[in-house]
């Protein structure tokens, strides 16, 4: 993990424009954060996923086209603190269906606290926790030979351009058998007016948990990046639809990480490139799953009609 860390790093402020790669924003410290977000008023994303899953409910299950007396496995990657998940539990199990839920995580303590919360909320809702990597987890539970749904939400997918997109939906795919589902949550195009907010709140959470990638590399590796010499600056291009978040030098300096042996030069201004968030449309989805054979079922929307969450079938 720390060679990988290590590598990907140093690719990363070797290249031109410098980048590193978002997904090392969760250690404890980030995942904290991360829920402050989450709880933000200018985050909208959580709250419209939740609209979802909260308000159209049984809608939900009617797209996914579930039958209460047929056993299916509910799959979930990356299901963090399932508040969402939960809405749709409560009507399953309410509704007697039959289904093992398989939440899927890479952090072992999350998925134990979503354990213990699950068994004291829902005691009838059979959970089989599931810590690893996805395609490791789903390869795994590809041998069941049973009725998958598979969810993906949060928008998470956002964090991969769309050539990687493309990539992980088609692996996904290969993972499914005929009349499998996935839920596929993404955030949708809309003015920057809505989305810049969301990724520079008032707060300075945000700033916080993109600055936290250098603490990251102060602390594992040895750097020496003083995080007042830099700042958090978000950009969205509307038409495009991609929010990308950047770390920008305040002045000129040089960074030493020792674990790398080397030190590194910024310019005043120059900008560490950290995330991309997508958002989607029709179009943007439909070219994302075009090499799989998935296609779009259904698509159901919060109220504001700021969030999606596709149904897609594997045929
Ligand atoms: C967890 C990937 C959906 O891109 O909106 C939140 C992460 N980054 N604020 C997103 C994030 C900055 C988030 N996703």
């Amino acid at each position: 993990m720390i060679e990988t860390f290590k590598n990907e790093v140093a690719e990363g402020l070797n290249s031109t424009p410098k980048t590193l790669p978002s997904k090392y924003f969760y250690d404890k410290k980030g995942d904290a954060l991360f829920v402050e977000i989450m709880n933000l008023p200018e985050y909208y994303l959580t709250r419209s996923e939740l609209d979802i899953f909260k308000n159209k409910t049984q809608q939900l299950i009617n797209a996914i086209d579930l039958k209460p007396n047929t056993y299916f496995e509910l799959i979930e990657l990356g299901a963090g603190d399932g508040l969402k998940t939960k809405k749709l539990l409560d009507l399953l199990d309410k509704q007697n269906f039959v289904f093992d839920y398989f939440p899927i995580d890479i952090s072992a303590n999350s998925l134990n606290l979503l354990e213990e919360d699950l068994a004291s909320t829902y005691p009838n809702v059979s959970v089989k926790k599931k810590q690893g990597d996805y395609f490791e987890v789903l390869a795994s539970l590809k041998n069941s030979n049973k009725p998958k749904v598979i969810l993906f939400l949060g928008s998470n997918i956002g964090n991969m351009n769309d050539q990687l997109a493309k990539q992980f939906i088609h692996n996904l795919g290969k993972n499914l058998q005929h009349g499998d589902k996935l839920v596929l949550g993404v955030d949708l195009i809309k003015p920057k007016e809505i989305v810049l907010p969301a990724y520079n709140d008032n707060k300075g959470i945000t700033a916080k948990f993109n600055l936290n990638l250098l603490n990251r590399i102060n602390n594992e590796l040895k750097g020496n990046f003083d995080l007042k010499q830099f700042k958090h600056q978000p950009e969205y291009n509307e038409k495009e639809g991609i929010a990308k978040s950047f770390i920008v030098s305040k002045k000129n300096q040089h960074v030493e990480i020792k674990a790398l042996k080397k030190t590194y030069n910024f310019t005043k201004g120059e900008k560490i490139h950290t995330e991309i968030s997508r958002k989607y449309n029709d179009s943007i989805i439909k070219n994302i799953i075009s090499n799989t054979q998935l296609t779009i079922e259904h698509k159901i929307m919060d109220s504001k009609a700021y969030f999606a969450d596709y149904i897609l079938t594997r045929s």
